[in-house]
């Protein structure tokens, strides 16, 4: 930084950067985690009416057309590169009717195209009218990109640039750019347009109350929200000014809402010392072109590239120099928790392991008595036991409750409408669910048969997993390895036999914050900026093995990498200096 004479960097939300997505190259999609999430909103899954779907196309096509953009891109994405959606960002799925957390909405003159994952391809038949819109098969026909490159020479393609964030702006810009095919950003959303010409506007975006978490959870400054379903993040940018004569913080500036905190945040912040002043959140891109000036050729901005187009859009014509890093110093930061956070983890996993307990007792007990009990039955019992602990939340995640052949399906979470599951003696039932509390964020998986019968295949498959998810956790490592080198001693005892499983091992965890949180992974591939495994980093460990139609095992914990040496009591001690450790094998017990 030195010679800088000044450096602000925004993060695509404060304390809840959302790096997810793009930290997963989509080939690595279906190895990326099993609790991913599957619905963002809750509605009756049926065809949107042809009329309506017919309308609703028109409408954006005419929008296009006034704006001279030959194709519009409709990605499934917020501002702030989150891997769950509000509604108000829903747009994807207003327009072409698909439901799902995955998906990509193209529309010209005269072709409606949406690209989707395997997990969404039968929901397409359900929910698209296919007379207006093609199925493109992600991973099977041509990408977005290469379909572009194909079909729209010397043409101009248009995007809202808080949907992109800017590494997948300019790879996608590249790629155009050989074909004569121009991107153009548009700030206003078309989408959105057409719906308010229909009468059917997007719904306000959420700027609920924000919650102040206090020294006793956290140790640092920290506010939380709950703008977005399971994770308690709040829309806002924060920007943080360095004085460049006496190099201490300048300022902090948060971008919410009107720009007006209430009287408990201002008092908790002033509690801090921590002097930050609130802007509404629409005048950050103001705010940026008018620091560029302010600032001048001899300042510098700090940003991640996993910030949207629009932000380094707002900067990169003004005079000052735009420090780009792959990934934001905040997101390293916060992946290496501190002592209060970590007390926090163990002292949630032990409430959230009562409520877990709970749950599988009463299962296992209705199931044994001969009382039908559903998957959706058993997630809301699971959230009201959760409910009977202190200080919880709310879920971290839509429970995943697979009885039997469903347990096989990775993404499978079941809905509340529609024909229900009930869970039988001789079913396989895996549970993956998590809670929210101040103290931390949980996420555990557990296998369990319904009686006392599984068959062999089951026991073998279920021994297997678990060897896995031991010898991973109890590895000694060396500082600074990378998350997929790592990961292949969670698949050796499966592989010794044959078996095998389709997603990954392992994601960084917030703390009371998105359960999913890069930068760091446990995947088979690399992902581009592991910072390698540290001290008091929080992972999650969860192998599988999946019978296609019989059943599924996953057996997932949460584990946190403690510094090693000589003096640690531990199953094995070694010179080295890290290890992983599985929070629910004791300490050498
Ligand atoms: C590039 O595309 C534009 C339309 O976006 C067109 O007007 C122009 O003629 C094209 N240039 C060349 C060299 O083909
Ligand atoms: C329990 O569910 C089964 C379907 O799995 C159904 O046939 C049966 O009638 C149900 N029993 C009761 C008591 O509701
Ligand atoms: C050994 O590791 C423990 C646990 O991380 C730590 O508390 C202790 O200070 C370390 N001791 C030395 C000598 O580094
Ligand atoms: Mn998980």
């Amino acid at each position: 930084m030195a010679g800088a004479s000044g450096w602000i960097f925004t993060i695509c939300f404060i304390l809840a950067a959302n790096y997810v997505c793009a930290h997963i190259p989509y080939s690595y999609y279906n190895s990326a985690e099993p609790d991913s999430p599957t619905y963002v909103n809750v509605q009756p899954s049926n065809k949107l009416s042809r009329q309506s779907a017919a309308s609703r196309l028109a409408a954006v096509r005419a929008v296009m057309s006034e704006r001279q953009v030959d194709a519009y891109i409709v990605p499934t994405a917020d501002a702030h590169n989150s891997q769950y959606i509000s509604p108000a960002d829903a747009r994807r799925e207003w327009l072409s009717g698909l439901r799902g957390s995955s998906g990509t909405a193209l529309v010209t003159a005269s072709r409606a195209l949406v690209w989707t994952d395997a997990r969404y391809w039968t929901q397409f038949d359900v929910e698209v009218d296919s007379t207006l819109w093609d199925l493109m098969r992600q991973g099977v026909d041509d990408s977005l990109q290469t379909w572009l490159v194909n079909n729209m020479a010397d043409s101009v393609v248009a995007v809202d640039p808080t949907t992109y964030t800017r590494s997948a702006w300019t790879t996608l810009e590249t790629a155009l750019a050989a074909r004569n095919i121009t991107l153009l950003a548009i700030y206003e959303n078309l989408v959105d347009i057409a719906r308010t010409r229909l009468n059917d506007g997007p719904p306000d975006r959420l700027n609920e109350a924000l919650l102040p978490l206090t020294l006793q959870y956290t140790d640092t400054l920290n506010v939380r929200g709950s703008d977005i379903p399971f994770n308690p993040v709040f829309f806002s940018y924060l920007v943080i000014r360095r004085n460049p004569t006496t190099n201490t913080l300048n300022s902090v500036i948060l971008f919410w809402d009107q720009g007006v905190l209430a009287t408990n945040i201002a008092a908790h912040l002033a509690s801090e010392n921590v002097a930050v002043q609130a802007r509404p959140y629409a005048d950050i891109f103001d705010y940026l072109r008018s620091l560029s000036v302010e600032l001048g050729a001899g300042g510098t901005i700090w940003l991640s590239d996993e910030a949207s187009h629009a932000i380094v859009l707002a900067i990169e014509n003004g005079p000052a120099r735009i420090l780009s890093t792959s990934i934001s110093p905040v997101a390293l930061k916060k992946c290496v928790k501190n002592d209060v956070e970590l007390q926090g983890f163990r002292l949630a996993h032990i409430k959230d392991g009562t409520a877990v307990v709970r749950s599988l007792y009463w299962v296992e007990k209705q199931v044994a008595d001969g009382v039908n009990v559903t998957e959706v039955q058993l997630s809301q019992m699971m959230e009201k036991l959760r409910g009977e602990e202190e200080n919880f939340m709310g879920p971290s995640f839509s429970t995943i409750a697979g009885a039997g052949e469903n347990g096989a399906i990775i993404h499978y979470s079941p809905q509340e409408e529609g024909p229900q599951r009930v869970i039988r003696p001789d079913d396989m039932l895996l549970v993956d669910s998590g809670g929210q509390y101040f103290e931390g964020t949980t996420d555990i998986t557990r296998t369990r048969h319904m009686s006392a019968s599984p068959t062999p295949a089951q026991r073998l498959a279920f021994t297997r997993v678990m060897k896995g998810q031991i010898a991973l956790a109890t590895t000694v490592l060396p500082r600074g390895i990378l998350g997929n080198v790592i990961e292949v001693l969670a698949r050796k005892a499966l592989w010794d036999v044959g078996l095998n499983y389709g997603h990954g091992t392992g994601h960084g965890v917030g703390h009371f914050l998105n359960v999913h949180e890069g930068p760091i992974w446990i995947l088979s591939g690399p992902t581009a900026d592991d910072p390698g495994i540290a001290p008091k980093m929080v992972y999650s460990n969860e192998p599988g093995y999946y019978e296609v139609n019989e059943y599924g095992i996953r057996h997932e914990d949460l584990m946190e990498s403690i510094e090693m040496n000589n003096t640690v009591n531990h199953i094995r001690v070694s010179q080295f200096p890290f290890i992983l450790w599985l929070n629910h094998v004791e300490q050498n017990d």
